[in-house]
């Protein structure tokens, strides 16, 4: 690398353009730091050094530079030998030979992982980031950067870090129209129609936000896939996508529509045992492979919510996703089958058949094979339990899926930090293998020796300036590729990174942010979901209550299927006596579901049907509970809006403004989760609101009236709207 002109920040467009704080940046805003901790850094001096010519290290030299400069306030150059005190030197043990001279302990970092150290090399003062591959060292450039960004100190660094998953993926559930289904920030970022003439400069900053989270893989469409993605006109598309996010350690896959040989291939079957349609799907790899060397593999949803899958020839889902294997698996790549599966003509409890559908053939799927699972039996709730599938099947690659995008968690409007939720999940004990067996340990491979280890998001990533439709679902992003490096991250001090990245270091700002982060899902469980129950969302737009509906065209898709509200109580009775979801759990996991005494009562509906006059721990009864929690929902939701605007005087104006009119529609929302759910279920009970609650606003009709046909995130033709209902406020 020659030594490059002076480089200053601003020369960058994305920092220059930006200067307005509408959130494009996300955490790498790279602002000059305050004076006195300029001081701090002084040792860092003004050169980025590296020997590599790849186009990785091009990228983490324009990285370093990028970020130092703009932190720092001075020239930073890039070039290939260190000439002054005080230079940062980047690079692998074969490109550079001070770093092989340096022997640091690299050996058990993989590919991806890296060393920051400070050294002093023949009496200059350097940094050096050193990772096994150039992609090692780029993710080490992200950290350096991020050291300075929350001002700590750089100048006696000694970090050691490597991912424990081996797969942090993005699943875009973006269609080939731009459309995103459960998207909330706008158009896809994939504008299918232009490339592959045009790649649009974006995708190279979406790429430099997943690398600095260490995800390095996207799916770049639907789960429920259209078969064109795979003709040559779109894979030469996917290909341009693919040359763009390379340099950054990011893979493409796609999602596979199991039909696509009939599709578009004119055959009379996609049969997975039929010679020619395996030969077919042979014949595709090699073809994707020939345009993208690097290609990482089919995502597949089959026999599930109507998608084709193998079941439809009588074969099973192992003989489905080990056809696919085998056409990757001379090119490397995987397949990830989700278990998201589940049909309302078993006549068995929804949360079950997933299990019921995978157990059996625990060990029968291929190497290349990983199972990727929802964090909880059902979909991506507030509150679920963890999916027994985890840990039942220990010779099967088991991966996780999170929905990053807040299908049910008040979409891009309510601010709800997911990273407790997946903490919860994660740090859930499956005992599969005796106490200590919990899902992160499934996930790194720990558990049971697997190679193939997954975590995958459903993307929040939209075309709207700020990426996620708000500032605080950037949030969710950071800590969903935080949370794959390191499943065993605490939520708590990851949201203490992005709010100091994000905004800034001021504690006075920092403490009361992370403490709204922190408190952000049990509130919204309370006001939309309490004490375990779940899906009790208006239908199709997931927006908003509908406890009542029970005509969804599918019972599993009916909230009253989920609360079994009934005049002597309410939830699903999962134990012995009910559908026995709990025996798919290892026995001491089990035990304690069984009984209502030792369920966490933030699960209680969720696995029994309790009187309403059951005592909970509060010492009131169960329907008063349910009262006090929708109404402290709501409050809580009205106190967050109240910390936020004492926060004005810290933030920027537009980013204060935008997040204070989401906390204004939360506040609208929480009161009428609180109000239409209290409304319905006190029709069902019987019983009067506790003393001193306040009645529902409007009348049980009045809430059952409304809709919302726009709510985003759904698409699709011919849905009926009707007109909203006429007020009739009581109070
Ligand atoms: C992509 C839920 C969502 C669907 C989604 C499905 C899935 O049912 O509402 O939009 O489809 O999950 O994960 O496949």
């Amino acid at each position: 690398m020659k030594l490059l002109p002076l480089v200053l920040a601003a020369a960058f467009g994305m920092l220059s353009a930006a200067q307005a704080e509408d959130g494009y940046q996300l955490w790498l805003r790279y602002q000059p730091l305050e004076k006195p901790a300029l001081a701090g850094y002084r040792g860092v001096g003004t050169e980025v050094v590296s020997a590599s010519h790849s186009a990785t290290a091009k990228v983490t030299a324009d990285e370093l530079v990028r970020g130092l400069s703009g932190l720092l306030a001075k020239r930073i150059a890039a070039g290939d030998s260190i000439r002054t005190g005080g230079a940062v030197l980047f690079g692998t043990p074969t490109n550079s030979p001070t770093i092989a001279s340096l022997k640091l302990p690299l050996e058990n970092l993989g590919p991806e992982g890296y060393v920051i150290r400070s050294l002093t090399v023949k009496g200059k003062k350097i940094t050096v980031i050193a990772g096994n591959s150039d992609i090692g060292a780029l993710y080490g450039a992200f950290r350096f950067l991020k050291v300075i960004q929350t001002r700590a100190p750089a100048d006696h660094l000694d970090i050691v870090s490597a991912p424990a998953v081996k797969l942090r993926l993005l699943d875009h559930w973006d269609n080939l129209d731009g459309t995103i289904e459960r998207g909330y920030a706008g158009a896809s970022i994939f504008n299918w129609w232009t490339l592959p003439e045009h790649v649009s400069p974006r995708l190279v900053d979406y790429a430099r936000a997943n690398a600095s989270i260490g995800i390095n893989g996207a799916v770049v469409i639907n789960v429920n896939a259209s078969a064109l993605i795979l003709t040559r006109d779109y894979i030469a598309k996917v290909a341009a996508i693919a040359d763009t996010l390379r340099p950054y350690g990011i893979k493409v896959y796609l999602s596979a529509r199991f039909s696509a040989p009939i599709e578009i291939g004119r055959l009379p079957t996609a049969d997975p045992l039929d010679p020619a349609v395996r030969a077919w799907w042979k014949n595709k790899a090699d073809e994707i492979y020939h345009a993208i060397p690097d290609f990482g593999g089919f995502l597949v949803k089959a026999n599930s919510e109507g998608q084709p899958g193998p079941q439809d020839y009588g074969r099973s889902h192992a003989d489905g996703a080990n056809m696919l294997a085998d056409a990757l698996a001379p090119h490397g790549g995987v397949v990830m089958w989700r278990a998201f599966v589940y049909s309302h003509e078993v006549p068995d409890d929804r949360i079950k058949q997933a299990y019921s559908e995978f157990k059996p053939f625990d060990g029968k799927f291929r190497d290349n094979v990983i199972v990727q699972v929802k964090n909880g039996p059902l979909d991506f709730q507030p509150r679920e339990p963890f999916s027994a599938l985890f840990g039942a099947t220990p010779a099967t690659n088991t991966g996780l899926e999170v929905q990053i995008t807040k299908e049910y968690l008040g979409f891009n409007t309510h601010l709800v930090y997911l990273g407790p939720l997946w903490q919860e999940v994660m740090q859930s004990d499956t005992y599969a293998k005796g106490p200590s067996s919990t899902v992160a340990k499934v996930i790194d491979g720990s558990l049971f020796g697997s190679k193939l280890t997954l975590m995958a998001g459903v993307s929040n990533i939209g075309a709207d300036r700020n990426w996620c439709g708000s500032i605080f679902d950037q949030a969710n992003w950071y800590a969903f590729g935080r949370l794959a490096w390191d499943p065993n991250a605490s939520a708590g001090d990851i949201a203490n990174d992005w709010v100091k990245l994000t905004f800034n270091n001021n504690p006075a700002l920092t403490k009361p942010v992370v403490g709204l982060m922190m408190g952000s899902r049990e509130i919204a469980v309370d006001y939309m979901t309490p004490l375990g129950l779940a899906h009790q969302m208006g239908t199709s737009g997931h927006y908003g209550p509908g406890p009542w509906v029970d005509d969804a065209g599918r019972p599993d898709w009916n909230p009253v299927y989920y609360a079994r509200a009934d005049r002597s109580g309410i939830g699903f009775d999962r134990t012995a006596t009910g559908s026995n979801a709990v025996a798919q759990y290892f026995p001491a996991v089990a035990d304690k579901f069984s009984k209502l005494e030792t369920t966490p009562e933030n699960l209680l509906l969720w696995f029994h049907h309790v009187p309403w006059s059951y005592r909970v721990a509060s010492g009131r009864t169960l329907w008063d509970e349910l009262v006090s929690r929708y109404t402290d929902g709501e409050a809580k939701v009205h106190a967050m809006a109240g910390t936020w605007a004492k926060l004005k005087p810290l933030i920027d104006a537009e980013r204060f403004d935008v997040t204070a009119d989401d906390l204004t529609i939360q506040e609208r929302d929480a009161k009428l989760w609180r109000d239409a759910s209290i409304a319905y279920f006190q029709s069902v009970s019987g019983l009067p609101l506790p003393a001193g609650m306040k009645a529902p606003a409007h009348s049980l009709s009045y809430y059952k009236a409304l809709s919302w046909p726009y709510a985003p995130g759904q698409g699709g033709p011919g849905r009926k709207i009707l007109p909203p209902p006429e007020d009739d406020t009581q109070h």
